[in-house]
């Protein structure tokens, strides 16, 4: 067993992602990011983190942040990533992330850093701190230890990948090649769920209002309740376009949810309304959201099989990123003890 998980690594090229635990799950973050890593992990060895490091950079309170990384972890393995098949770890218990960011911040220039656009969203937000600004080269360090081929990430962390990618190719040039140069793995159109009420922004967790968004830890009644306020465009047709947002982000969800593809669904709702629409896709939802929120009580509610998760995770995790960091260690210099 121990064998064919070695010669598996070595085999599949290797994908690594994470997310912050920065609050509950939304159905946009299922369909844009975990849906994607469940389903690459036919093909690649995928390592998925939950970056709790990342997280402190803007102090949340200690309680939640505890609460809401193990709430992440769960939702991982309740999404469909297989502990027993892929990695999934937190970033605090693996030290060499920290200390492969100290080593790759002396490899980027201030300019390079400067430039960074999350950096100065969230420093006009939170206010500026060393940490915050730091936070690309500590996603680099992620990245790079695990010899990551492929991240796959939003359109939003193109930029840092960049970095990530100067990195690497930096420090291979300037010593031998150490680190795989990461490609991003960006989700084609489509991937970019949409608010319910302003379908014009992207559904997010921190919208106001409370209407908008979909969590994956919603009940039947709270998805049938907002898909039923979920707001649509003039006229009454079930028709996909760019002039009508609103019932293409329903349409695109309910495509999603059931696999159907669009065309077929706007021909079976020819001459119905948004009312006949709205409650069969409240239905294709549930079906597609409640296995997952089933098995999230479940696995959240079980902390000693979620902890041993993590702790073969860890384990998993400490291994490979200490045969990188050990390279490194020892390319720039640094004595290595008998
Ligand atoms: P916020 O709502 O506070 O802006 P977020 O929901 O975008 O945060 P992130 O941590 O930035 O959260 O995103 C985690 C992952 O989920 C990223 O890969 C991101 O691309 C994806 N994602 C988030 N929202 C959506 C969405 N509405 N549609 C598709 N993918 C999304
Ligand atoms: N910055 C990312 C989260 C993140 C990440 C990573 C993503 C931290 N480290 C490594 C991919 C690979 C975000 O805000 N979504």
């Amino acid at each position: 067993m121990a064998d064919q998980t070695q010669s598996s690594e070595q085999k599949r090229p290797i994908i690594f992602s994470a997310m912050q635990p920065s609050s509950e799950l939304t159905l946009g973050n299922y369909v844009g990011a975990l849906k994607h890593w469940v389903e690459l992990q036919a093909t690649y060895d995928c390592v998925y983190c939950v970056v709790d490091e990342h997280a402190v950079t803007i102090h949340p309170e200690p309680a939640k942040l505890r609460k809401q990384t193990l709430d992440l972890a769960a939702m991982y393995v309740a999404s469909g990533i297989d502990p027993e098949q892929s990695v999934i770890f937190v970033q605090s218990h693996v030290p060499a992330h920290a200390q492969l960011a100290w080593v790759l911040g002396t490899f980027t220039p201030m300019g390079e850093a400067s430039k960074m656009t999350q950096y100065k969203e969230k420093s006009d937000k939170h206010g500026a701190n060393v940490g915050l600004f730091t936070y690309p080269v500590l996603q680099a360090a992620d990245i790079l230890l695990y010899q990551a081929n492929l991240v796959p990430v939003g359109e939003d962390q193109k930029q840092h990948l960049e970095l990530s990618r100067n990195l690497a190719e930096r420090f291979n040039h300037h010593y031998s090649d150490t680190f795989t140069v990461p490609e991003p793995h960006i989700p084609k159109v489509g991937a970019r769920v949409m608010s319910l009420q302003e379908p014009e922004k992207k559904m997010s967790k921190s919208d106001e209002n409370s209407n908008a968004t979909i969590f994956l830890a919603d009940t039947p009644d709270d998805i049938r309740r907002k898909i039923k306020r979920a707001v649509t465009d003039s006229g009454s047709e079930i028709r996909y376009g760019a002039d009508r947002p609103a019932i293409a982000n329903l349409l695109e969800l309910y495509h999603i949810a059931s696999g159907e593809a669009i065309g077929a669904i706007e021909e079976r709702f020819v001459g119905k309304g948004y009312g006949d629409f709205k409650a069969e896709l409240a239905e294709v939802l549930i079906a597609m959201l409640s296995p997952i929120r089933e098995r999230y009580m479940q696995i959240r509610n079980d902390k000693a099989t979620l902890n041993d998760i993590l702790k073969k995770g860890a384990f998993e995790a400490n291994r490979r990123a200490n045969r990188t960091l050990r390279k490194v260690y020892k390319k720039i210099g640094l004595v290595e003890l008998e």
